[in-house]
């Protein structure tokens, strides 16, 4: 192995601080919010894609989108609102992009005039968000895409994107475009305090960007920053999107990182913990990214609920996202269902908050998770009678309902358990059960 590749390999050893120190907080907070803004917001459509694959959903010429930051003024942004609002929901990080495939910076780089402060807004939004989350105790990842639609060096921008948005890594330039990365990523890490997250978005054939690069380059500004699996390296965690894995991800399973689910055979068992692959997913309230007047299919408060449960009973965290209106608001309906989200977690969020995967996985009326001697039985479909359960290994000790305190009576035979239960659901969302075991 040449000299060269072993320093490198080194520093970053000597970079990181160990994987473990470093997620300790991010595997207690489980739920965090996802915040996708640009001018597209104006034209209510998914970011950057409309250029990159146009559509007759999102129906906006190239030369169009390109001129929306001439009239990009969100003068309503609050962004200590916005960080209320996350902790109101419950979200215990934020996560925000700085730059998404169009290449429009949200930031005030010296590298780009195709940035925030060139808007009639003039003001850097991620320094404003950054201040604020930190005088929150909020901490804040930056969304960052190797896609850059808008640089010379990742393509030839004489085209339109949709004709070489993938890149053009062969082409001459493109070591100047991995440079432009650098510097980039250089201010997002040096001049707005702790960035708990890099959050990579680089779409196909990732081993263009040199993931290691900026891998180092990332641990050697800020060592505790957690790295994602989108830029062609496993990194800290796997990122599936708008969907649960159906089966707890493991270093050996298959690696996670987008819309497309694996194909998975039964649900397998409950993995060692050294064998668990830590894994967040990431979805919409409705079914885009950005923000969209038109898009009113919005999953509903239970749903989202639920699927926070889902997500922390196999172990994931569970990032849910906002698109901000053009005034930079955060619009009712989805204000509505994160307060919702809210209020379930300040009666239960010990059942997710620093959990981990739970030891009964396929339960058809519900979910669990655990946290040391405690699982927490997360029911959805209220039983009849008494709850049964099987295979929960060891001797129960007791049982209460999480959110008053009340004890349930428990018989135990062998492995089989009951829990004596009150006749209605005491929360039509997810009642949970904490079972304390011996
Ligand atoms: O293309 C992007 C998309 O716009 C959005 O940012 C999601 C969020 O993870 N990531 C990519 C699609 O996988």
């Amino acid at each position: 192995m040449k000299p060269a590749i072993i320093l490198a390999l080194m520093s970053t050893a000597l970079h990181a601080a160990p994987i473990d120190d470093r997620t300790a907080w991010y595997r207690e907070a489980k739920f965090g919010m996802f915040i996708h803004w640009g001018p597209y917001s104006l034209a209510s459509v998914e970011a950057s894609w409309p250029i990159m694959r146009p559509s007759p959903k999102d129906a906006i010429s190239e030369a169009d989108y390109r001129a929306l930051p001439q009239r990009f003024n969100p003068e309503k942004f609050d962004a200590a609102a916005l960080v209320r609002l996350a902790k109101a929901a419950g979200q215990r990080y934020m996560v925000f992009t700085t730059k998404h495939h169009d290449g429009f910076a949200m930031f005030d780089s010296a590298y780009t005039n195709y940035k925030i402060t060139n808007t009639p807004y003039k003001k850097d939004i991620v320094a404003a968000l950054a201040a604020a989350a930190k005088s929150e105790g909020m901490p804040l990842g930056f969304y960052y895409s190797p896609p850059d639609m808008n640089h010379p060096g990742y393509r030839d921008t004489a085209k339109l994107s949709a004709d070489n948005w993938r890149g053009e890594p062969a082409r001459p330039e493109w070591p100047l475009y991995l440079d432009f990365m650098e510097l980039q990523l250089t201010e997002l890490l040096t001049r707005y305090g702790d960035v708990a997250i890099v959050w990579f978005d680089g779409l196909g054939e990732q081993q263009k960007y040199n993931g290691r690069r900026f891998h180092d380059l990332i641990h050697r500004l800020q060592p505790a920053t957690l790295i994602n699996n989108r830029i062609g390296l496993a990194g800290d965690y796997d990122t599936p999107e708008q969907f649960t894995p159906k089966i707890i991800p493991t270093r050996t399973g298959p690696r996670l990182g987008g819309t497309t689910a694996p194909e998975e055979g039964p649900a397998a068992g409950v993995p060692k913990a050294e064998d668990f692959r830590l894994w967040e997913t990431c979805m919409t309230i409705n079914n885009t990214w950005a923000y969209n007047k038109n898009d009113l299919n919005y999953k509903s408060s239970t749903q989202l609920i639920r699927t926070l449960i889902d997500v922390a009973s196999k172990g994931g965290n569970f990032l849910l996202n906002v698109g901000p209106t053009p005034d930079g608001e955060i619009q009712p309906e989805f204000e509505q269902r994160l307060l919702a989200i809210g209020r379930w977690l300040k009666a239960n969020g010990e059942a997710i908050y620093g959990t981990t995967y739970g030891p009964l996985q396929g339960l058809p009326f519900g979910r669990t998770t655990r946290k040391g001697r405690t699982v927490y039985l997360h029911v959805f479909d209220w039983p009849k009678g008494a709850i049964e359960l099987d295979g929960l290994g060891g001797r129960v000790a007791s049982a209460r309902l999480l959110a008053g305190g009340k004890p349930l009576k428990v018989t135990q035979k062998a492995a089989h358990i009951a829990i004596d239960v009150p006749a209605a659901a005491p929360d039509r969302d997810a009642t949970v059960i904490a079972i304390e075991m011996k």
